[in-house]
């Protein structure tokens, strides 16, 4: 069993759409052991995602990630690191599956409506993160 970090984004809350992305994670096995309402600041969500910082897109995404509240999640279960990638589906909703999450409810590749850790290594850091900012566990 093992820990993922998720975050629905500005796009997702404002759209109404964390009901319905709860209820892909709930059928997937994953629990919600954790979830908290946030706004972040500009410095968190560049430290966040400071590994983008050289990419052309890092002020947009900065930008779009302060943009409103998200909600934080920390997924528990069997495989979830990978298990959460497969459900958020590929990083551009144009490329993503039916029946993923970015590929059901998403259009946009910058306005993917959801982040997922990519390894384990990255999830218990990403969870240490929210944790030292907001005590989320
Ligand atoms: P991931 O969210 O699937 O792990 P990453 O490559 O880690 O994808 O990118 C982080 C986030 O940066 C994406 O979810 C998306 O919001 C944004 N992003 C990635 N590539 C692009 C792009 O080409 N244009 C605009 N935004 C992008
Ligand atoms: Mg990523």
């Amino acid at each position: 069993m093992d820990r993922t970090l998720s975050i629905l984004k500005p796009d997702a809350v404002k759209l109404d759409l964390t009901g319905r992305i709860n209820t892909y994670i709930e059928n997937s096995g994953l629990k919600i052991i954790a979830q908290k309402m946030l706004s972040l600041t500009e410095k968190q969500a560049a430290s966040f995602y400071h590994i983008h910082q050289e990419r052309p897109f890092f002020i947009e995404l900065v930008k779009f990630m302060t943009s409103g509240p998200v909600i934080v999640q920390v997924l528990f279960g069997k495989d979830a690191v990978s298990k959460y990638r497969a459900i958020m589906g590929d990083t551009d909703p144009k490329q993503a599956a039916k029946g993923t999450i970015r590929g059901d409810l998403a259009s946009d590749i910058s306005e993917n409506r959801v982040h997922g850790s990519d390894s384990i290594d990255n999830a218990n850091k990403e969870i240490a993160f929210f944790f030292a900012e907001y005590q989320l566990l």
